[in-house]
């Protein structure tokens, strides 16, 4: 199974241009932590990405919460994703039929398919929905994560939901790469596993201080995600920044750093 081996034998035979890079990143600058820039100003926003660039695989925005976005934005985000040598995943979620979906992922203010090298959707729609993203990503060398399960208290995304969308990942293997995910998908959805599939599972929901956030977040440990359930990638945003505002720089790199080294011991651990 893919989580037994290195990152760098996935790299080497992974087939998505995307995922590839996700995977050669992580080998190159052992770490598999995503940190997700949760931050509404653009100063904030590039601020954070340069403290923790060091220290990340990939970057996750939500470029919609930015108030004073403007287009030189994402050429900041560019540059620093070439400096600091990390992937860019827009944390869209996707959810409409895949007439819009193509329209929303390519045009609008944000233009995210020209950026952004992983995005996610929502499975509600069916498989129209990936159809739709994958017209317009695919040609760009880009790949997607289907959202099988939430790390929210009550998440509706469970049991034949999640089935459901491993089986739709599955007739879709050239765009989609993985999932968002709580624990490996090997074992959902059993009746035709090809022991070639590879999908990386990026796994919301990581902290090592608190359990939950009070709004149905929920918390587990690098050791927890990466080690027991066998993820491959953590993302953390306000347990490596707080608020993202009045930004600490030496607090931001001590906890970011504190995070690489927890996921990529967890990382060492398992493939042992
Ligand atoms: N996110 C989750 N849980 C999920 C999914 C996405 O937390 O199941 I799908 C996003 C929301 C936020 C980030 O952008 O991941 C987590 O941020 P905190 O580490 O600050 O809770």
């Amino acid at each position: 199974m893919a989580h037994r081996q290195t990152y760098a034998q996935r790299a080497a035979k992974h087939p998505n241009p995307a995922a590839k890079a996700l995977l050669e990143t992580i080998e190159r600058k052992k770490t598999n932590l995503c940190v997700s820039v949760d931050v509404t100003k653009s100063d904030d926003f590039l601020k954070v990405i340069d403290l923790v660039g060091p220290y990340v695989c990939m970057v996750k925005t939500h470029v919609d919460i930015i108030e004073d976005f403007a287009p030189t934005l994402i050429e900041r985000l560019q540059e620093l994703s070439v400096n600091h040598d990390f992937v860019i995943f827009e944390d869209r979620k996707f959810a409409d039929i895949g007439n819009t979906v193509a329209l929303q992922y390519a045009a609008g203010v944000h233009k995210i398919a020209s950026w952004a090298h992983l995005t996610n959707a929502h499975p509600v729609p069916g498989p129209g929905i990936v159809s739709g993203l994958a017209a317009v990503g695919r040609p760009l060398g880009r790949g997607l994560l289907l959202l099988a399960e939430m790390s929210t208290k009550g998440s509706l995304a469970t049991g034949a939901y999640t089935e459901a969308a491993v089986r739709m990942a599955r007739e879709h293997r050239d765009f989609v790469v993985g999932f968002i995910a709580q624990r490996r998908m090997e074992s959902v959805a059993t009746e035709s596993v090809d022991p070639e599939e590879d999908f990386l599972i990026l796994t919301p929901g990581v902290g090592l201080d608190t359990r939950g956030d009070g709004m149905g977040q929920q918390y587990r440990t690098p050791k927890e995600v990466i080690t027991e359930a066998g993820c491959d990638v953590i993302i953390v945003g306000r347990g490596i920044y707080g608020k993202g505002d009045n930004v600490d720089v030496q607090a931001v790199q001590a906890q970011a750093e504190r995070y690489r080294a927890e996921g990529w011991a967890a990382y060492l651990a398992r493939i042992q």
